[in-house]
């Protein structure tokens, strides 16, 4: 009745902003994103009788804030594995928590793998990609890597692997401008994005077309024409945060001088774009011949505080007792 899964964040380059169905934790729209090997969640379960409800430790502090979202995932494990008991929820991240590095995503990843393992659910079964979802919009992607298309389908949580990380062994340059949280929490943002920004309804309009490109340059390795979708895309999600009242800028002065940077670079022939999520960092992708390159001159870049660079990595994993 304990077991253990690691997991690794991802970073989207086709966005997820916005919810169909609140209640459900549906997407609006779908998205297609890179797993992050650098950086990793462990997470053990320890379902337990004498518990009143579930508990979650992350990095050594009790998250009780994070109890509604922990209780909707362990209540549906519950009712799969037909167990009673509450569960005792470990974590840590080897990367700063809640400032845009998508935590929630290798977090509820994990939690969703070790808790079906600690009951005894199969971790082929699809039903737990509905049960992360539920956890976090982006975590389904998080339970694969290489390169992840998140469907926006009509019923449930229709997630699967496009590339592998060996396919087209793509690199990231993360830099971290920021260790502090964000102060609004992505989903909050995006459903006040949602009923205020006159720009939202245009986002998940337009989103269809640059995910059905963007499918195709990935499945083809174009990397030219992807950079400049991902990085239009990723300014098209920034002008719905920031046309949301009251607005939601994320990024700080260093973030604008890193995307700034990163297209100097493309400019002179270095092959790089750039996407920023909910919070400061920059994530600059890059073709690997180009990573020194790129770290270097991010890490120049007064403000930024330290340079991650990552392979793309595997999907979630159990870890052995
Ligand atoms: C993404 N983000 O596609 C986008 C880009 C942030 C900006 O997915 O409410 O933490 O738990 O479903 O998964 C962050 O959203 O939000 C996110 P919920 P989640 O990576």
């Amino acid at each position: 009745m304990h077991a253990s899964a690691t997991a690794h964040p991802n970073v989207a380059l086709i966005k997820y902003w916005g919810k169909r169905d609140e209640a459900d934790n549906l997407p609006a729209v779908g998205s297609i994103s890179v797993t992050l090997g650098a950086l990793t969640t462990e997470t053990s379960v320890e379902f337990d009788g004498g518990l009143q409800h579930d508990v979650l430790v992350l990095n050594g502090q009790e998250l009780v804030a994070e109890q509604p979202r922990l209780a909707a995932c362990m209540d549906a494990l519950r009712r799969l594995g037909n167990d009673q008991r509450y569960a005792a929820v470990t974590s840590t991240n080897d990367f700063p928590t809640g400032a845009g590095l998508a935590s929630s995503a290798s977090g509820y990843a994990a939690l969703v793998t070790a808790a079906a393992a600690a009951i005894g659910l199969e971790a082929s079964d699809p039903r737990l990609l509905d049960i992360a979802r539920i956890g976090s919009g982006s975590a389904p992607r998080s339970m694969f890597g290489g390169f992840v298309l998140l469907r926006n389908a009509d019923h449930g949580t229709v997630c699967e692997q496009i590339l592998r990380p060996e396919d087209w062994p793509l690199k990231v340059v993360v830099a971290v401008t920021t260790d502090e949280q964000k102060s609004i929490t992505s989903r909050v943002g995006m459903e006040k994005s949602r009923l205020t920004s006159a720009y939202y309804d245009a986002w998940v309009e337009s989103h269809g077309t640059d995910m059905r490109q963007a499918l195709t340059y990935v499945r083809h390795k174009d990397f030219s024409s992807l950079a400049e979708l991902a990085e239009y895309n990723c300014l098209k999600m920034h002008s719905v945060m920031m046309t949301t009242r009251p607005p939601l800028i994320y990024w700080l002065p260093e973030t604008l001088a890193c995307m700034r940077k990163v297209r100097e670079l493309r400019a002179d022939g270095v092959p790089v774009f750039f996407t920023v999520d909910a919070g400061p960092q920059v994530k600059a992708v890059c073709l690997p011949t180009a990573t020194h390159a790129v770290a270097d001159a991010l890490r120049e870049i007064p403000g930024v505080r330290r340079i991650i660079t990552s392979d793309l990595g595997e999907g979630v994993r159990q870890l052995t007792q």
